[in-house]
């Protein structure tokens, strides 16, 4: 079908001088949970008179169809291109099935950066993960670690599948002079997330969770023993940064998009948090049986402050609250 389009919306202050070049901007993924943030930040305002923002999904092309992308790229005809399309899950969805999410994702990101080359793209950004780095590492993990050495065992598909797109990158600028460069978001929630209680991440899986024992009077089952600790970033604030990223970040190197080190809270944190939400009275426990994954990947932020010196992340109380209310608002249409 046609890829949807989300007319531009003007806003004075965000104008860059008067005679910019008009832009396409080509949203891969637009419908996921980092997708339709970008979509809810461009329309609520921060789209530019030259922009036009083309938001897909996988029912506008299948991108592991390469045949199927250089038509979508005849038709959309992007100038810049923003890559979020993925096979994308949780710690239990990795573990089950990791040679798919290698071979679903090397396809996606080759035909992707492969047609941005052919189609004359001037800017591609794509995502990697704070979960794809070496897992055993000094810390804080930065840019300069993500090849020394071998990801955690649970979600080595996902992870190096993700690990070439930096390979890709670099390939394309040495070959092609090509600008193609990817950022690295820590975990992410918030709205229209996924909140599959077997292929969903933790914080839309607690969420749904907490949501079913409060209405059936039952106790909150968390997995694992909630002791791992992990940095999370909501959804509206890295839809922000993605959006400064495909206009003024030019390196050709990843930069990490996560919140900072002394931001980082444990899953039992994280399950206080969503608890607190829903004023849920009833009791949590913890099944030991089920993994607890990756203990920590603590990432530093130092180069996006060097860049970014002055951004607000929303606190995360605040940010589970919202995300929360989104779903208690939208749980019949919620993927789950
Ligand atoms: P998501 O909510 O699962 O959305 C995935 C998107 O990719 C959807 O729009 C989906 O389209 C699309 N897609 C999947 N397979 C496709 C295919 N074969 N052809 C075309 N489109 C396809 O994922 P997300 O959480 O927004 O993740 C976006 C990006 O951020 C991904 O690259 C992910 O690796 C990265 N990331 C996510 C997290 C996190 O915690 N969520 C953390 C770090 C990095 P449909 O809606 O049609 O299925
Ligand atoms: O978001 P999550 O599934 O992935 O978090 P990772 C897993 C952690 O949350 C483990 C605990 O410590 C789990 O024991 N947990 C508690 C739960 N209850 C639940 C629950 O109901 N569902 C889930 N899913 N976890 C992923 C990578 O690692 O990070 C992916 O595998 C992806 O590739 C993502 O990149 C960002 O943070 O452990």
């Amino acid at each position: 079908g046609n890829a949807e389009s989300t007319e531009a919306v003007e806003t004075p202050l965000e104008q860059e001088p008067t005679g910019m070049a008009p832009v396409t901007i080509l949203v891969t993924g637009g419908s996921g949970l980092v997708g339709t943030a970008i979509s809810k930040v461009i329309t609520g305002g921060d789209c530019r008179v030259n922009e036009n923002w083309k938001f897909i999904s996988s029912s506008d092309c299948d991108l592991t169809d390469l045949e199927a992308v250089r038509k979508l790229f005849e038709y959309v005809k992007p100038t810049h291109v923003i890559h979020l399309a993925a096979m994308v899950g949780g710690l239990f969805h990795n573990m089950s099935a990791n040679l798919q999410f290698f071979t679903k994702n090397m396809a996606i990101n080759q035909n992707i950066l492969q047609c941005c080359n052919e189609f004359d793209v001037q800017k591609c950004v794509s995502c990697l993960s704070t979960c794809i780095f070496p897992d055993k590492t000094t810390y804080p993990i930065d840019e300069t670690m993500i090849h020394n050495g071998p990801p955690h065992n649970s979600n080595f598909g996902y992870s190096h599948a993700k690990r070439m797109i930096d390979v890709l990158n670099r390939g394309y600028a040495e070959e092609h002079g090509r600008k193609y460069t990817a950022v690295i978001p820590c975990n992410v929630f918030g709205p229209c997330d996924n909140y599959s209680l077997t292929s969903g991440h933790v914080i839309p899986a607690l969420i749904h969770k907490t949501y079913v024992a409060q209405k059936e009077g039952k106790p909150l089952q968390v997995y694992g023993t909630g002791k791992p600790l992990r940095q999370f970033i909501y959804s509206l604030d890295l839809a922000r940064l993605m959006i400064w990223a495909v206009r003024h970040y030019d390196e050709i190197d990843p930069i990490i998009l996560s919140v900072g080190e002394e931001d980082e809270v444990s899953i039992n944190d994280a399950v206080n948090a969503v608890v607190k939400a829903f004023d849920f009275k009833g009791e949590v426990l913890h099944d030991t049986e089920k993994a607890d994954g990756q203990y920590k990947k603590t990432a530093s932020n130092a180069k996006l402050r060097r860049y970014l010196p002055e951004f607000q992340f929303t606190p995360f109380e605040e940010a589970i609250k919202e995300s929360v209310q989104w779903f208690i608002d939208n749980y019949e249409t919620a993927r789950k």
